[in-house]
């Protein structure tokens, strides 16, 4: 038979490490050009079950009392849990994300554009996180990254790889757990949570601290803010306002806050609690409202 030359792939090392230690390591390297000897090692079906249940679980038992739930992990949200992670490593952060595949609505930059656009000074996120960006516009005022999705797959690798972190995707938040406080009010004191939007029961997630970032009404956003209002914990919402970039932009970043005790809403959600503008295709309120949120939490655990 023929022989096929071997070209042998040129790969630098990575410089990932395995976590729980490795008996032996083989590298790509010496793999390519002699698939003819490759083989897989042997697995028994029942032990790929169980070294996805049992981890999912023990997660599900460990986050069951979190420091910290973020619902919706779009732009904002994300940018959050990744300032808070870096900030505060002894916090519990669970984010909880209702679709399959997280980011929300920065895969990319608008429409089917790719590019994103994001105004100064939220720049400096981008080289927080190790973007890569292109100066824009009259006097430099905005940066372009190529891909929105690079932005989101590399906020989202470096949220994932922090060891306080857990993201239960394919979970979305159905309720909000609280309590009475002594002046009559109510304190947001966990979400009630579910896999699917059936008439199953729920599941339930304490924690101290929830930032909400479910993005602005529609069929899924809002999430939080509607509840509250549902459950007369605020009188009604503002409803987000007509498209004007420069407006909307600082006013999502300055109004992040805790709306209700132990709430704390962000993002294009906000927008609905303050009657604020839409900024369309910009993402740097995002990024910095993310910012905010996660100082608010530690404002919080502070006080
Ligand atoms: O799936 C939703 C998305 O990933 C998720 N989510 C919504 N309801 C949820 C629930 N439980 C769990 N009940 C839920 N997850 O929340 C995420 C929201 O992401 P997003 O990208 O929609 O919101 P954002 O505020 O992070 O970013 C908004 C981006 C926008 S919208 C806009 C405009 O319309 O003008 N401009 C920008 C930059």
């Amino acid at each position: 038979s023929p022989t096929v030359p071997s070209k042998k792939l040129n790969l630098p090392h990575s410089s990932a490490v395995p976590v729980g230690g490795q008996t032996k390591t083989e590298t790509i390297e010496a793999m390519a050009g002699d698939w003819q000897s490759f083989t897989f090692r042997p697995i028994r079906e029942s032990q790929v079950s169980r070294a996805m249940t049992r981890r999912y679980f023990s997660d599900l038992d460990k986050y069951a009392e979190s420091d910290v739930v973020i619902i919706g992990a779009g732009s904002c949200g994300l940018s959050a849990a990744y300032c808070l992670a870096k900030a505060r490593p002894d916090l519990k952060i669970a984010i909880i994300e209702a679709s399959v595949s997280p980011g929300g609505g920065a895969w990319l930059g608008g429409q089917l554009f790719s590019a994103m656009v994001m105004r100064k000074p939220a720049d400096a996120f981008l080289r927080e996180i190790g973007v890569e960006y292109e100066e824009d516009g009259d006097d430099s005022n905005y940066v372009v990254v190529k891909h929105a999705a690079l932005f989101t797959s590399t906020l989202l690798s470096k949220v994932l790889q922090f060891p306080n972190v857990k993201l239960f995707n394919a979970t979305a938040v159905e309720d909000l757990i609280t309590r009475p406080r002594e002046d009559g009010t109510i304190q947001i004191a966990g979400v009630v949570t579910n896999w699917t939007l059936s008439c199953m029961d729920p599941n339930t997630i304490n924690a101290p601290v929830i930032i909400s970032t479910t993005g602005h009404d529609g069929p899924f956003g809002a999430f939080s803010v509607k509840r509250l209002v549902s459950m007369q914990a605020i009188k009604c919402l503002g409803g987000m306002r007509g498209l004007d970039m420069n407006t909307a932009e600082d006013a999502i970043v300055k109004g992040t806050r805790e709306i209700v005790p132990g709430l704390i809403v962000g993002g294009m959600e906000l927008s609905e609690v303050d009657g604020a503008n839409r900024m369309g295709p910009t993402f740097g309120a995002m990024a910095l409202s993310g910012v905010k949120a996660a100082e608010e939490v530690v404002r919080v655990f502070e006080q």
